[in-house]
């Protein structure tokens, strides 16, 4: 088994990065399938399943969310879910085939009354079998220790956009906020999944410097969640114009080339992407999806559909926690 540290580095430049943006679209995404061969089997999907286990009454501003109170949406706030219906929900995504399980809560960083029943949560999704993951906002290093000694796998914690947009999305707290708490994280170890969105109205650049951003990082985040934006009547993107789909997959494509060992994900947005879309998404290194009916509070592209796809496609989907390791499935030496 190789871990090609050669290939894992940390000090891209924006200019590097957006020449890579700047290829003919065949090339860049011929050069990102032949990296990603040398890494993963291109046929091999890791599926995760999210449920939200709070929702709606976030004190952050993020643009682009139908959870945060100061926007006008349709959803209702919720207390935290029950401990034995959120079991429910995981025993039956594991028999759905996921590996990975990811509770996320609309919090701006939990309380120390809110921690304690989701530690629990991560004990017993664990018990199932499952892979851990939690999205619950900024968190310190105390709880990161709590949430590593509960069993916790990934946390979910993502940079969203480039740092020069950042402020056109979210004021209420800093990008230097969500870099402390992705250290904090790793510092427990704790593996990290931490990604961003696209179609914010950020331009090409931005989408680079976002990934100058991950791929900078002391360590690379095992799962890079790349989020098309979905959007929410009532929230202020809920108009943007679209993105160009081949911008989705040359920022796959990219993310590939600069995060080669890192699980990409092919996240938000699917249902709105076709077939052949995903395909492109696919063969330019994309390689994790979220799988079930649902996001956090929107509505995800069908399983049925997802399932008829991986046949067309003749693409597996990974059945054992021992094949997620990074590096575990790289195939070329
Ligand atoms: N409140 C926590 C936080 O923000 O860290 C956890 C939940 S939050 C909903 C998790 C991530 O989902 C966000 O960082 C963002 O990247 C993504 N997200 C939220 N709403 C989205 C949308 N409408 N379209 C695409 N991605 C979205
Ligand atoms: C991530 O990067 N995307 C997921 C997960 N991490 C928590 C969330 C997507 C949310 C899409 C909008 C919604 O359903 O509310
Ligand atoms: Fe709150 Fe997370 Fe939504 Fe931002 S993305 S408003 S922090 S739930």
């Amino acid at each position: 088994m190789s871990t090609h540290h050669h290939d894992l580095r940390h000090d891209w430049t924006h200019t590097e990065v957006l020449a890579l943006f700047a290829l003919p679209f065949g090339d860049l995404i011929y050069r990102a399938h032949s990296l990603h061969r040398a890494y993963h089997d291109p046929n091999l999907l890791q599926i995760s399943t999210l449920l939200n286990i709070k929702t709606g009454g976030c004190p952050e501003d993020c643009g682009y969310c139908g959870q945060s109170a100061h926007h006008q949406t349709e959803l209702a706030k919720t207390r935290l879910m029950p401990l034995q219906e959120v079991l429910e929900v995981a025993r039956q995504a594991k028999t759905n085939g996921a590996t990975r399980f990811c509770m996320g809560a609309a919090w701006r960083s939990p309380q120390a009354r809110d921690l304690e029943p989701v530690l629990d949560m991560v004990r017993g999704v664990k018990t199932l079998g499952l892979e851990t993951c939690v999205t619950l906002g900024m968190l310190t290093l105390d709880q990161a220790q709590q949430l590593k000694a509960a069993g916790l796998d990934y946390y979910n914690h993502n940079l969203d956009t480039a740092p020069e947009f950042y402020g056109q999305v979210v004021t209420t707290r800093t990008y230097q906020d969500r870099l402390d708490t992705l250290a904090h994280v790793r510092a427990q170890g704790i593996k990290v999944c931490c990604g961003g969105i696209v179609g914010l109205g950020e331009d090409r650049s931005d989408r680079a410097s976002l990934l100058v951003q991950l791929a900078n990082l002391p360590e690379h985040p095992e799962s890079v969640p790349i989020n098309l934006l979905v959007r929410v009547e009532g929230t202020p993107l809920s108009d943007v114009p679209p993105l160009d789909p081949f911008e989705l997959v040359r920022t796959i494509a990219v993310a590939r080339l600069l995060m080669p060992a890192s699980l990409v994900r092919l996240s938000a947005g699917r249902e709105q992407m076709s077939d052949e879309l995903h395909a492109l998404g696919f063969f330019a290194g994309a390689n994790s999806i979220f799988y079930g009916t649902r996001l956090l509070t929107t509505t995800n592209a069908a399983p049925d559909r997802d399932r008829a796809l991986f046949e067309r496609l003749g693409l597996r989907t990974l059945t054992s926690e021992w094949d997620t390791q990074p590096h575990a499935c790289a195939i070329v030496p």
